[in-house]
């Protein structure tokens, strides 16, 4: 016998709805959890200006109405201590805490065919046994911890922004250097500039920022709440989960450019990630992709006072939009301050750290605080970097060429491993909690399935799962999305395999297939 019905890996915002589910199927469900609260992301992403780019309205769960209705989100665009309190309150809300093992990581999973069940080794030693186990490990929760040369020479402060200290930083006063300029890198730059004595960024690609116009969000919650629950439904078909001021129908090659540029301004007012929603074909045009960069563009010189620096943190050598775009709460007005200065790494090489700093080209930047925003191994780290095995063959050999799913959801050769929000899904490029609460429903049906007809395991058909990924590297190269060295395409990552990683069709598409295969009794799985 099992120890458990299923084990969860991961207390975020995956893992948490997961236990729920299960829990209300009647199953003995234990999750296990690497930090010491619940949070996922949200408990180790504690950097100063750490805040989400999709806004508070649609980031949070819509399975319970009473908790859509209870709880006041406070800005359009949460910080991360709001987050983190509101997935602390699920946890209360719903008991769920009971069932969750903190501070203990999976390490093994290794598949008993002749039982039909899961063998889960942790940390410290232990394993546990579970028929069914869902990895609802996060997108983005493997750092990415470049090692730069003289790293242990350093004899100041060192933070990585992917696991911030819970308490005891303090920047005031000091001189820091931020490597990165990525979401985590331009939050951090821009929320520690006012304080800190000298700010020295260093910055490899520059990125397209738009403007989050973030304030109070009282009044449209409000507003909001009596149709909360249709709000919702019209996200989940949407091509990215989240409503779009409007999703625009039109094309940029129909418009003319009179009505391009009163788009694009129009957008920017509005702000945030629907800015590459302006016309249909933003992200398959290359042209329709350069007006939508140059717009970018006019704007950072018009912000930037000084032009030379205005150029440098100009994007140029990628499409807007494949890589992940940044919401900023004033980003390139920090470099009007007379203690922020920007090095250009690909000009000044960072050749190694010093005890007392960085030495980039000819330059030593003496630094008493280096904090680094480097990135994820983003949707197979955490994954790879469990021992996830059946019998000969491992997960982490069968992906050594780019992860192979089928929906995103399981990977042929690993009956009963879900996996949330995995590679080849939606995931990154959505509102990760459109796609997260649609896995976990799509995954508890699967299991209610297999449990009413008596059957004990599920693993994709090889041939279903072959058709899916050329379908995904198909439809991604009708995109501009893989003409960027991204986390999209494993590119920040030296050896990782470049493949474009999420699902490019859209969400309300990809749900359409996802309702059809489970409707016509989960089609290209096999079941025993
Ligand atoms: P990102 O977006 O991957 O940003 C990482 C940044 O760090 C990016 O500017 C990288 O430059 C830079 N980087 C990475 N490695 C190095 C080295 N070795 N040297 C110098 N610079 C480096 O991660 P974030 O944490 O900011 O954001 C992740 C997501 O979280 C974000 O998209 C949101 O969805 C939330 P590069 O661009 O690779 O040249």
């Amino acid at each position: 016998m099992p120890d458990h019905d299923a084990i969860v890996i991961g207390a975020g915002f995956s893992g948490l709805y997961q236990l729920k589910r299960l829990r209300e199927l009647g199953l003995d469900t234990c999750v296990v959890e690497a930090g010491g609260d619940v949070g996922g992301t949200w408990y180790w992403n504690r950097y100063p200006g750490a805040r989400c780019d999709i806004e508070s309205l649609e980031y949070s769960y819509s399975f319970d109405q009473e908790l859509e209705q209870e709880w006041d989100w406070s800005e359009r665009y949460a910080a991360q201590p709001e987050i983190l309190a509101y997935l602390r309150h699920v946890a209360e809300r719903y008991d769920l805490r009971r069932d969750i093992s903190f501070d203990t990581r999976v390490v093994k999973l290794d598949w008993d065919g002749e039982r039909a069940q899961w063998t889960v080794t942790t940390d410290d030693g232990a394993t546990r046994r579970a028929r069914y186990v869902i990895a609802a490990t996060g997108c983005l929760s493997k750092p990415s911890r470049p090692d730069f040369p003289g790293m242990a020479d350093f004899a100041g402060e060192v933070y990585w922004t992917s696991s911030w200290p819970h308490e005891g930083v303090e920047l005031a006063g000091k001189r820091v250097a931020v490597i990165g300029t990525g979401s985590s890198g331009l939050q951090t730059i821009t929320a520690i500039a006012p304080v800190v004595e000298r700010l020295t960024v260093f910055q490899r690609t520059p990125a397209y920022a738009v403007p989050a116009h973030n304030g109070p969000i009282a009044e449209r919650l409000a507003a909001l709440r009596p149709r909360y629950g249709d709000f919702r439904e019209e996200s989940r078909m949407t091509r990215a989960g989240f409503h779009c001021a409007e999703e625009n129908s039109t094309f940029y090659v129909d418009t003319e450019p009179e009505q391009v540029r009163a788009e694009f301004e129009r957008r920017w007012l509005d702000g945030g990630l629907c800015y590459t929603q302006a016309f249909r074909d933003i992200l398959t045009d290359v042209d329709a992709n350069e007006a939508a960069a140059e717009h970018v563009r006019e704007q950072i010189r018009r912000k930037v006072s000084d032009p030379d620096l205005a150029e440098r943190l100009t994007p140029r050598s990628y499409p807007i939009g494949a890589k992940r775009m940044c919401v900023d709460t004033g980003y390139f007005e920090v470099y009007n301050r007379d203690n922020v200065s920007l090095v250009d790494i690909n000009a000044e090489p960072i050749h190694r750290l010093t005890e007392r700093g960085i030495l980039a080209g000819e330059t030593e930047h003496e630094v008493d605080v280096i904090i680094l925003a480097t990135g994820f191994d983003a949707m197979t780290g955490a994954l790879n970097a469990i021992e996830i095995r059946n019998g000969e063959r491992t997960l982490r050999e069968k992906w050594a060429a780019g992860p192979r799913t089928y929906l995103g959801l399981m990977s042929e050769g690993f009956p009963n491993l879900f996996l949330i929000t995995g590679p080849q899904s939606p995931s990154v490029l959505s509102n990760m909690l459109t796609s997260i609460e649609y896995h976990v429903d799509w995954v508890t049906h699967a299991i209610e399935h297999l449990r009413a007809k008596g059957l004990r395991w599920m693993e994709p058909d090889p041939e279903a799962e072959e058709n899916w990924v050329n379908a995904n590297n198909d439809v991604a190269d009708l995109t501009v999305m893989p003409r960027a060295a991204s986390w999209y395409m494993g590119a920040n990552i030296p050896g990782k395999r470049r493949v474009f990683l999420p699902f490019v069709g859209g969400v309300g598409t990809y749900r359409q297939i996802g309702d059809g295969v489970a409707i016509a009794r989960y089609h290209g799985f096999e079941l025993a």
